[in-house]
């Protein structure tokens, strides 16, 4: 196996080669799902970058279309940078874009229609000369202002989309509203603001369900909805989102008082994953997020070895948590089509220091769904206080999955070698603190790969799972393994976190899955289903 395609996923969104960054404009429109991504046509770093488009029936299949958006006018010579769709009531897409009009980055936004709504996958688009449809003012720092929204409609009748900017390092949501979608005035004030959190690239803000698990149109107007506003921070490269409410009447989103923004906030996801954007899917009523995952190994030549860099998560259904609280996210159920051999356990007792090895699937391309559970808590261990200031992949690194514990660490060792030399272990360890149980969720890559390089990025990604043990001793996992990607989902959806790894050794055929329990309290596999992964139609 060459090196260009030893870690290359199986069942991941990738074109065949080339690198790729944000998706862009994700829609479903007359059947038919698109979606568009920064791209570079001429090689596999970041450069070039255009928007290129694929089709699916069911956003697993895919077929690679020619680019949609490149550069070639005054208005986006210097790049055709993200963006996002709106369909307009007439049942017309139209796509808003930044472009970059100089060598220094300079940004406007501009927009493109299909050239023919008759042809099925709509392949050309135009830029029409009334563009940029929007130019900064002089309040606005001309090389951070991008990445549109897809627009939503007010009482009013005037469409409201939302441009990522910054000003004395404080990230703010632009707001900006139009009657005919080609002139745009800024509003008073943004959207929403917050200091110290840099620029906020790729914004998103929909409206959620308090009701159902339902997705709801950008526009929806109703009762028992909270919206959702996320951003991606360009100083750490993670995606937050707060939770609040929607004024409509002052056009401001106040996020709930637990709902923090930047770095300390809720993430939707713990580990590798930017730049992400949701979209409504009318066909199935539900909201869809896509992330782009980025490669983690950062060696100048790596990407140019292989050839290609960067993939995008499989999408994930989006939905509010029945508590208000948090988002809940699961791959879309199309994935589940992809499912072959299939291997089950029930009632499996994992004492201390006990370990299996779940044989008879493909190890490097599976689709795994576990539940724990255990008779107590009293043998969790203690937090340390001084943990609270931590971020969670910093105390997992301190605890990690080999250290044994009292409740945990218990989970799956994925990409394991048989002797386990190379594994990246995804699991919880339960702690006491003061008032409560603190649930860590870890996918600690530093074990992943037998590669020596102090450039390799290897992070202990963790997150905490807001769950209630002492009513439910219960803790279920499901992790989607495809050759250099571990993207987990813990306690149905609460806590996700995708890692990308390199094993050396746990390639393909040589790949193990592992179960284990390195904590003094016994643990009960409840159920544990696996498959291994087909490989979809993706050219
Ligand atoms: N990537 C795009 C920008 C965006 C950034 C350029 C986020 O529009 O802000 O490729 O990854």
């Amino acid at each position: 196996i060459s090196v260009k395609n030893v870690h290359r996923t199986g069942f991941h969104f990738q074109p065949p080669k080339h690198w790729i960054n944000d998706p862009n404009a994700p829609m479903y429109y007359n059947g038919v799902y698109h979606l568009f991504y920064q791209y570079n046509p001429k090689g596999s770093v970041w450069g070039n970058i255009v928007w290129a488009h694929s089709v699916s029936k069911d956003l697993i299949n895919w077929i690679h279309l020619e680019p949609a958006i490149y550069p070639s006018k005054k208005f986006d010579k210097y790049g055709a940078w993200s963006g996002s769709a709106t369909i307009l009531p007439n049942n017309k897409p139209v796509i808003l874009y930044t472009g970059v009009v100089d060598s220094h980055d300079s940004q406007v936004q501009n927009y493109a229609i299909p050239a023919n709504l008759s042809d099925p996958f709509l392949r050309k688009w135009i830029k029409p000369n009334n563009n940029p449809l929007i130019v900064p003012d002089n309040s606005i720092n001309k090389t951070e202002f991008r990445d549109p929204t897809t627009a939503w409609m007010g009482q009013d009748g005037l469409w409201r989309i939302i441009i990522g900017s910054m000003r004395k390092h404080r990230g703010m949501a632009l707001l900006y509203r139009s009657r005919d979608f080609i002139k745009w005035a800024k509003a008073q004030h943004p959207l929403h603001s917050s200091p110290h959190t840099g620029n906020w690239e790729c914004p998103d803000f929909f409206p959620v369900s308090l009701k159902n698990t339902n997705g709801l149109d950008a526009s929806y107007r109703g009762k028992n909805v909270k919206h959702v506003l996320k951003n991606s921070l360009d100083v750490n490269r993670f995606d937050y989102y707060t939770i609040g409410m929607y004024d409509t009447k002052k056009d401001r989103y106040i996020p709930d008082n637990n709902s923090i923004d930047g770095s300390k906030g809720l993430r939707l996801d713990y580990g590798n994953f930017y730049a992400s954007k949701s979209f409504y899917d009318p066909m199935k009523n539900r909201r869809i997020v896509w992330g782009w995952t980025n490669e983690s190994d950062v060696l100048p030549d790596d990407e140019i070895k292989k050839g290609w860099a960067g993939i995008q998560a499989i999408p994930r259904k989006v939905w509010l948590d029945p508590s208000g609280k948090q988002l809940i996210q699961w791959p879309i159920e199309e994935l589940e089509t992809l499912r072959k051999q299939k291997i089950q356990l029930n009632n499996k007792k994992l004492s201390k220091g006990e370990m299996f090895e779940v044989e008879g699937i493909s190890a490097s391309q599976a689709d795994i769904e576990v539940s724990f559970s255990f008779s107590s808590l009293n043998k969790a261990e203690q937090f340390d206080p001084k943990w609270a200031d931590l971020y969670a992949q910093d105390v997992c690194a301190i605890k990690g999955s080999t250290i044994q514990g009292g409740l945990g660490p218990f989970g799956l060792a994925t990409l394991a070698s048989k002797n386990l030399e190379e594994y990246t272990p995804v699991f919880f360890r339960v702690f006491k603190a003061q008032k409560n149980y603190k649930v860590l969720l870890c996918s600690d890559a530093r074990r992943s790969t037998m590669r020596q390089n102090e450039a390799m990025y290897k992070p202990s990604f963790a997150g905490y799972v807001d769950v209630d043990l002492v009513d439910m001793k219960k803790l279920s996992l499901r992790s989607l393994i495809d050759n250099s990607v571990v993207e987990s989902f813990g306690a149905d959806g609460k806590t996700c976190i995708t890692s990308r790894v390199y094993p050396t050794l746990a390639i393909h055929n040589n790949a193990h899955l592992f179960v284990f329990n390195n904590g003094s309290e016994t643990i009960i596999i409840e159920t544990l289903n696996a498959w291994s992964m087909d490989v979809p139609k993706m050219h």
